[in-house]
């Protein structure tokens, strides 16, 4: 692959070797100007500016960006620069239509950027791929579910089909895509949330007995201190800075994990306060700043439990009071004196050693931790991408319960979840190990039998693929392909299917690689408005990070006449391939109320669903622990007392020898695997996506110049394959040593499907081995 012309990327750094330019504060002007560039770039300005208007909004639809809550009170549009893009992305008037698929064979586009694909526009028909002259060619919507339905039933085992979810797709949607899943005979359920936040899932169903967070939005006006820990909301969620910094005016304490200097995370300056932009003023986020090694998180949080059971100690021996919440520790929780114990156990070397940071660093985050009253915890890729993410969580959790941080205003567990309603396909039933009440509940409603046997996350439907025990990759939304790890690797195992199927508003990398039958069927996105067959508006609903769950309707006119709906879609398939005897699946289609009222009866915490979803703010899904009713099977929040890890990825690229811990990241101008743009503004990158930042030291050690082109090779895997990943360049950032960072999906080429995270399976995304290489050296060894 040729590397981009170094004269024409722009990359807007002087060739020194020092930290390359960024902008002063997360915010402000370059935020302002960047809309303005995303809104005509869509070359739809005027509707875009509109569809803006009603993002968020009680009556308009739900931001496809991230699953920050809403705020409860004002109904004023809250700004935020990747909402507009993401908007305006989805809203744009281009079009990839037959005609382009007719120009361009699927082996050309193949060797296009992601950016480039996404870049044609949305997609307007539904298209088959045709062997014989390597394209995609446009099809009716009748003959696409017949022909799925005759492959889906020829399988011999339902077994033999995955069925892959991707976060944005609505409840009603996800409803009806796990009862067409269940009703064909599996729980083959791959879920983008197997390499998000699956780890927070886990770990707190194992603590407190429900895999959500406990806070509301409100809690962030009433924190005294947030600990924010592995995750940039300047870029990945950039409302949450506006409740960060509102509260760190309040005079609440930041506290920053982070191993690199995230420059949202610093300061934020306000697009909506008009005098502070003309001052080109902003305000401080973070009051403490901590920058520990990759995967060093559960030292850190284990140390700052030392400092808190020693101050306690010394308080009681003092004769003052305790500084542990005994009235919650002793009513609410079990096993804290074998925590004790644990944290006792560990030694301040190891805590020192993993977590990268100076005692005085933990104690100070300690003090902050004793200082308030109310406490949050925050976090997301950093925490969950590792090995140990599941442990970390837990530590995090044992910290919180010290003091009683649970289950009251101000104070709790706070995953910031991704894609804009992963959370609620969880709740309505994408889970590949369902539990047993809810196949007994659609068995008793639709009198199928529900299959028991659990399914394939997305690391098994992988591996099924590969070897050829399954046949059928449908995806709901998403980008299979370039999301997962071992890129080469998951091309060969979609291409082996019989069948795939991607539901989809644009196109990706994913629909390039097609099984022996292949569609692309093209879906309306959130904007754009949803009528059934009697013109009657229909709304599908969300439920963010907060558990609240909300009504979305799209205002916009839909960018083909022949899309349809993800709900249609999913029922179209589903008549075609088990039949409508006993689910009405094209009355569902038409009448999203119906789903409803199904959800309400199948699913906990929906009564009145139809009714509540239409007030202004929706409604919050009850939330057991943050009433402090711990549904674990000891009926209390649960210490967790495990040693530290063995090794974290640090210390086994230290074993190696010139190994470094590589981490991959978004930039400022990407939503996942979707690339709006190739600028990285806050981290002072422009123009160029293949860059991987190192420490300045570490350059001089690898005796690399500023900006030179390097090769990085994957170690430390017994899998015997070859990874490597060529032409990037070096930008020096203020980040640990030993550690480098880069941009997915272009590095997941890196990522190896056999590392993964311990009870979760998440690929381990923020820790992955590699060496540099000089450019070119590793493809002549190889
Ligand atoms: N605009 C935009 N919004 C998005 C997305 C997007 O791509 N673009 N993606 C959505 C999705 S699906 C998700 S899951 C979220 C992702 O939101 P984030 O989790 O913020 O996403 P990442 O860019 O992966 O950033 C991970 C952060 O963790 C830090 N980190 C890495 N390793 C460690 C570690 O070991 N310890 C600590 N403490 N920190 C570490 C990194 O330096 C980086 O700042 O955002 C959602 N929102
Ligand atoms: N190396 C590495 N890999 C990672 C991560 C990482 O940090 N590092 N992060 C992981 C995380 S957190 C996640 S969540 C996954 C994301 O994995 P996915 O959810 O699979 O990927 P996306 O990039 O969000 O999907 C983009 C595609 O979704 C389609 N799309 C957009 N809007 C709609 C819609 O409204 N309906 C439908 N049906 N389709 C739509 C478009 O065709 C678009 O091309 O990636 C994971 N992979
Ligand atoms: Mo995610």
């Amino acid at each position: 692959m040729q590397p981009p012309d170094t004269a024409k990327t722009g990359l807007s750094m002087d060739r020194s070797q020092s930290l390359p330019k960024r902008s002063s504060a997360a915010g402000g002007w370059g935020a302002l100007k960047s809309c303005g560039k995303h809104l005509l770039g869509s070359r739809a300005p005027f509707s875009n500016a509109r569809a803006l208007l009603s993002a968020n909004q009680p009556d308009g639809f739900d931001c496809p960006g991230c699953a920050w809550g809403d705020p409860a009170h004002g109904s004023s549009f809250e700004f935020c620069e990747n909402g507009v893009k993401a908007v305006s992305w989805e809203a744009t008037d281009k079009r990839a239509a037959p005609r382009f698929f007719a120009k361009h064979t699927v082996t050309e586009l193949r060797g296009w950027t992601d950016y480039a694909l996404e870049s044609e526009g949305r997609l307007t028909h539904p298209m088959r791929y045709d062997a014989g002259t390597d394209t995609y060619r446009p099809v009716t919507w009748d003959e696409a579910f017949a022909e799925i339905g005759t492959v889906l039933r020829g399988l011999d085992h339902a077994d033999r089909a995955e069925f892959y979810t991707s976060g944005r797709a609505s409840n009603e949607a996800a409803y009806l895509y796990q009862l067409f899943a269940r009703a064909y005979g599996t729980n083959n359920f791959p879920d983008c949330s197997n390499m998000c936040h699956e780890a927070s899932g886990i770990a707190l169903i194992q603590a407190i007995g429900i895999g959500k967070g406990t806070v509301l939005l409100e809690d962030f006006e009433k924190a005294d201190a947030v600990f924010v820990v592995g995750q940039n909301p300047g870029t990945n969620h950039p409302r949450m800075l506006g409740d960060l910094r509102r509260a760190a005016e309040r005079g609440a304490r930041i506290v920053v994990l982070n191993p690199v200097r995230e420059r949202g995370l610093e300061r934020f300056a306000d697009p909506q306060n008009s005098v502070e932009m003309l001052r080109g003023a902003s305000h401080p986020i973070a009051s403490h700043y901590l920058q520990p090694k990759p995967g060093g998180d559960m030292a850190a949080f284990r140390g700052i439990a030392k400092v808190v059971f020693a101050r306690d100690a010394a308080a009681l021996a003092e004769g003052r009071p305790s500084l542990l919440d005994h009235a919650f520790l002793t009513t609410h929780t079990l096993a804290l004196e074998d925590y004790r114990a644990a944290v006792e156990a560990t030694e301040w070397s190891a805590i020192l050693d993993q977590s990268g940071l100076t005692r005085e660093e933990i104690e100070a985050a300690a003090e902050v931790y004793l200082g308030a009253d109310k406490v949050i915890a925050t976090w997301a890729m950093g925490v969950t991408q590792h090995r140990h993410s599941v442990a970390t969580i837990r530590e995090i959790a044992n910290v919180l319960f010290l003091r009683g941080h649970i289950g009251r205003p101000g104070a709790g567990l706070c995953p910031v979840r991704g894609h804009s309603n992963v959370q609620g396909d969880r709740t309505v039933g994408i889970n590949e190990k369902p539990p047993l009440a809810l196949l007994e509940a659609l068995e008793r409603e639709f009198g199928f039998s529900a299959p028991r046997k659990h399914g394939h996350n997305v690391l098994g439907a992988i591996g099924a693929m590969l070897d050829g025990a399954s046949k059928a990759f449908i995806g709901l939304g998403g980008n299979f392909l370039r999301a997962t790890p071992d890129t080469p690797l998951v091309a060969k195992a979609l291409a082996g299917c019989e069948l795939t199927v991607h539901i989809a508003t644009k196109l990706n990398h994913s629909h390039l690689v097609p099984g022996r039958v292949s569609y692309v069927l093209p879906c309306l996105g959130r904007t754009e408005v949803d009528r059934n067959s009697r013109g009657k508006v229909q709304i599908v609903t969300v439920e963010d990070s907060m558990s609240m769950v909300h009504g979305s309707g799209g205002i916009n006119k839909p960018a083909s006449a022949h899309l349809r709906s993800e709900v249609a879609i999913i029922a179209g398939m589903a008549a075609a391939t088990v039949g409508s005897e006993r689910i009405d699946w094209a009355g569902l289609a038409d009448d999203h109320d119906r789903i409803r009222d199904l959800i309400e009866r199948t699913i906990p915490g929906f009564s009145g669903f139809n009714n509540r979803v239409r007030r202004p703010r929706g409604f919050m899904l009850r939330n057991l622990a943050s009433e402090r009713v711990f549904a674990t099977a000891t009926g209390r929040a649960n210490f967790s007392s495990g040693p530290l890890p063995v090794a974290t990825a640090h210390q086994r690229a230290t074993a190696l020898g010139e190994t470094f811990v590589l981490q991959t990241f978004r930039s400022h101008d990407q939503y996942n695997t979707t690339i709006y743009g190739l600028d990285d503004r806050y981290r002072g990158v422009y123009g160029e996506r293949r860059v991987v930042f190192a420490h300045p030291d570490d350059l001089a050690v690898l005796k690399a110049q500023f900006g030179e082109w390097v090769d990085l090779v994957g170690v430390g895997t017994e899998d015997g394959i070859e990874r490597v990943a060529e032409d990037f360049r070096l930008v020096p950032f203020d980040m640990p040593r030993g550690s480098l960072a880069g941009y997915y999906p272009e590095l997941n080429v890196l990522v190896p499907l056999s590392a993964f995270g311990e009870f979760s399976e998440t690929p381990t995304s923020k820790s992955v081995l590699v060496q540099v290489r000089a450019r070119g050296a590793a493809a002549k060894a190889a």
